[in-house]
């Protein structure tokens, strides 16, 4: 069985998520997704308006995605690659280079963003209605 990783926030789930996660998983045969705690996302400067438990709850509803682990820190890929037997590490190209010291444990691919939409573009327009 060939097994993908992606990791993420997901928050306010979009087009753009199912697109990365529907390539992601067309790597293999079993798609991992570490969804970023919300102690996480304060570290990345990013506030949640799903918490975890629901942002978990909702990727587990998505037919591409085989299993959703946490993602409580940057340094926890290696393990997390090791750990579940990762043949593919998959991330969208606004990450391109950030995560090539994996290349040493499974192939680490970026796909290109879905253009013209975000969780950030989301909020902004619900604010201006
Ligand atoms: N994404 C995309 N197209 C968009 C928006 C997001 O392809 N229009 C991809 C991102 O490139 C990322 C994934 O969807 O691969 C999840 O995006 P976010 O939830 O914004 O995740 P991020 O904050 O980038 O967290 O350790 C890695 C971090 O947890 C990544």
């Amino acid at each position: 069985m060939k097994k993908v990783i992606t990791y993420g926030t997901f928050d306010l789930l979009h087009v753009g998520h199912i697109n990365i996660l529907r390539r992601a998983r067309e790597y293999g045969d079993y798609l991992i997704v570490a969804i970023s705690s919300d102690q996480f996302n304060a570290l990345k400067n990013k506030e949640a308006y799903y918490s975890f438990e629901q942002r978990k709850a909702i990727l587990e509803a998505i037919r591409y995605v085989d299993e959703v682990i946490p993602e409580h820190k940057w340094e926890q890929k290696v393990e997390d690659v090791q750990k579940h037997g990762i043949d593919v590490f998959v991330m969208g190209d606004d990450w391109k280079g950030q995560f090539d010291f994996l290349k040493e444990y499974c192939d680490v691919v970026y796909l290109p963003r879905t253009v013209g939409i975000s969780t950030t573009k989301i909020k902004s327009d619900l604010n201006k209605t």
